[in-house]
């Protein structure tokens, strides 16, 4: 390792040693988290069952930056080479439309077969994989609903998918010996004020538990259900609201996936976290940028994602919580924005371990707010990066930028070449 890297880690170890602060613990457990990056970062969310398809559902990918992956091959290859700098063991999060499988086959007719392929490349590169139904994108889903649509055949239809999701799940969990999350979210909605709201919802609440009726292992499978504020094309009304899915998770032990893009623009999931977690066994998150919408930028070193890293850091709840990526920036390097996304979210991690909670809870319950600011604002400049640039050398990534140039080469060779 570069000495300069060695003695500026064992003169941050140290300073932090003063405070009871264990630098080679706290990276130790810091190599056990699992960050589930998400496939669809890398093609804008096309998939590869119906490429021809717009991409539906009220989200929305701008820019065109060349080389994004078109057949599932290119997309491993880009997934490895993100892996190959970003340190630790992480998950894959695949969506149904990215199966690997030369059939003709539609979303109802998924099978676990058809995702063999992610499976044994998944084991060979020591990966876990989690899961997503795809109710977008779709002839079915074009008039934006899918899951709590009036008419019986289309909701059938999603049923039915949503269940083939499942045992697709299972057999990821089973075969890779971890569980699998898997999320479900679905655009249904209004673009204008409904006189119903709560039909489509009741719809909803039938399908889903039609759906989570197949018992399945949770060491195997983890349901999760994702609410949204609103989408493009469904402005005034989502059936799926935060409230629905807090009242029906709690209700069915299910999992809430909790999108930093998903709720009003001055309202933050870090807040949330504690309470959802005093009311459900596990939590999922879509660790996103919000910039003005749910536009899904790439994540930043930001006081949010720093909030939220903090809340499960302090309320130690990493062990109930999946930590998932969800972004799609089509207008830089599609491998850069899964590194950079990746690295950041385990940074904050790291930054939040950093910090000295046990002194910081002492000065709060002593109404020692002067000290209590203080000290936070304080440690915001301590030196987390010469304890980063260690971890990273030890887990053989690039350290600092380092990266960035075999991205460039990367994309000089591979990427530009497609
Ligand atoms: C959409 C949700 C959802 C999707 C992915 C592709 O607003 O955030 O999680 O981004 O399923
Ligand atoms: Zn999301």
């Amino acid at each position: 390792m570069n000495q300069t890297v060695r003695n500026s880690y064992l003169e941050a170890k140290n300073l932090y040693a003063e405070h009871g602060i264990d630098t080679d613990e706290i990276l130790q457990k810091l190599g056990e988290i699992k960050v589930s990056l998400h496939c669809w970062q890398g093609d804008d969310v096309k998939g590869f069952l119906f490429k021809d398809k717009q991409l539906s559902g009220g989200i929305a990918v701008t820019g065109s930056y060349p080389g994004r992956a078109e057949t599932p091959e290119q997309l491993r290859q880009d997934l490895e080479k993100a892996l190959s700098l970003i340190p630790g063991k992480h998950k894959v999060n695949l969506h149904a439309i990215y199966a690997d499988t030369d059939e003709q086959v539609d979303l109802d007719q998924l099978e676990p077969r058809h995702f063999s392929k992610w499976v044994d490349w998944a084991k060979a590169q020591g990966l876990g994989l989690d899961f997503n139904p795809t109710l977008f994108s779709h002839p079915l889903a074009e008039d934006g609903f899918t899951l709590s649509h009036p008419d019986e055949k289309t909701r059938r239809f999603w049923i039915t998918h949503c269940r083939a999701a499942r045992k697709i799940a299972e057999y990821f969990g089973k075969e890779l010996g971890q569980p699998c999350v898997t999320n479900h979210w679905l655009p249904d909605g209004y673009k204008d004020t409904p006189v119903d709201r709560l039909a489509p919802r009741v719809r909803l609440q039938e399908s889903l538990d039609e759906i989570f009726k197949d018992e399945i292992s949770e060491a195997y499978n983890i349901d999760a259900v994702e609410s949204k504020l609103f989408g493009i094309g469904s402005e005034s009304y989502v059936v799926g609201s935060h409230e629905f899915y807090m009242g029906y998770a709690i209700s069915r032990d299910k999992a809430i996936c909790l999108d930093a893009g998903h709720f009003h623009p001055t309202e933050v999931i870090s807040n949330k976290i504690s309470s959802v977690l005093m009311f459900t066994k596990q939590l999922l998150l879509h660790v996103s940028r919000p910039v003005r919408w749910d536009s899904d930028h790439v994540v930043t070193m930001d006081d949010e994602l720093l909030e939220i890293a903090r809340e499960l850091v302090r309320g130690d709840f990493l062990s109930r919580t999946h930590v998932g990526l969800d972004f799609f920036d089509g207008s830089i390097n599609h491998v850069a924005a899964w590194v950079i996304g990746t690295r950041n979210t385990i940074k904050a991690l790291l930054r939040a371990m950093l910090e000295p909670v046990e002194l910081l809870r002492k000065l709060e319950n002593e109404r020692d707010y002067t000290s209590r600011l203080a000290l936070v604002e304080e440690f915001k400049s301590y030196p987390f990066g010469a304890v980063w640039d260690y971890y990273c050398a030890t887990k053989g990534v690039p350290v600092r930028e380092e990266w960035l140039a075999e991205v460039k080469d990367y994309e000089r060779d591979v990427l530009l070449r497609r």
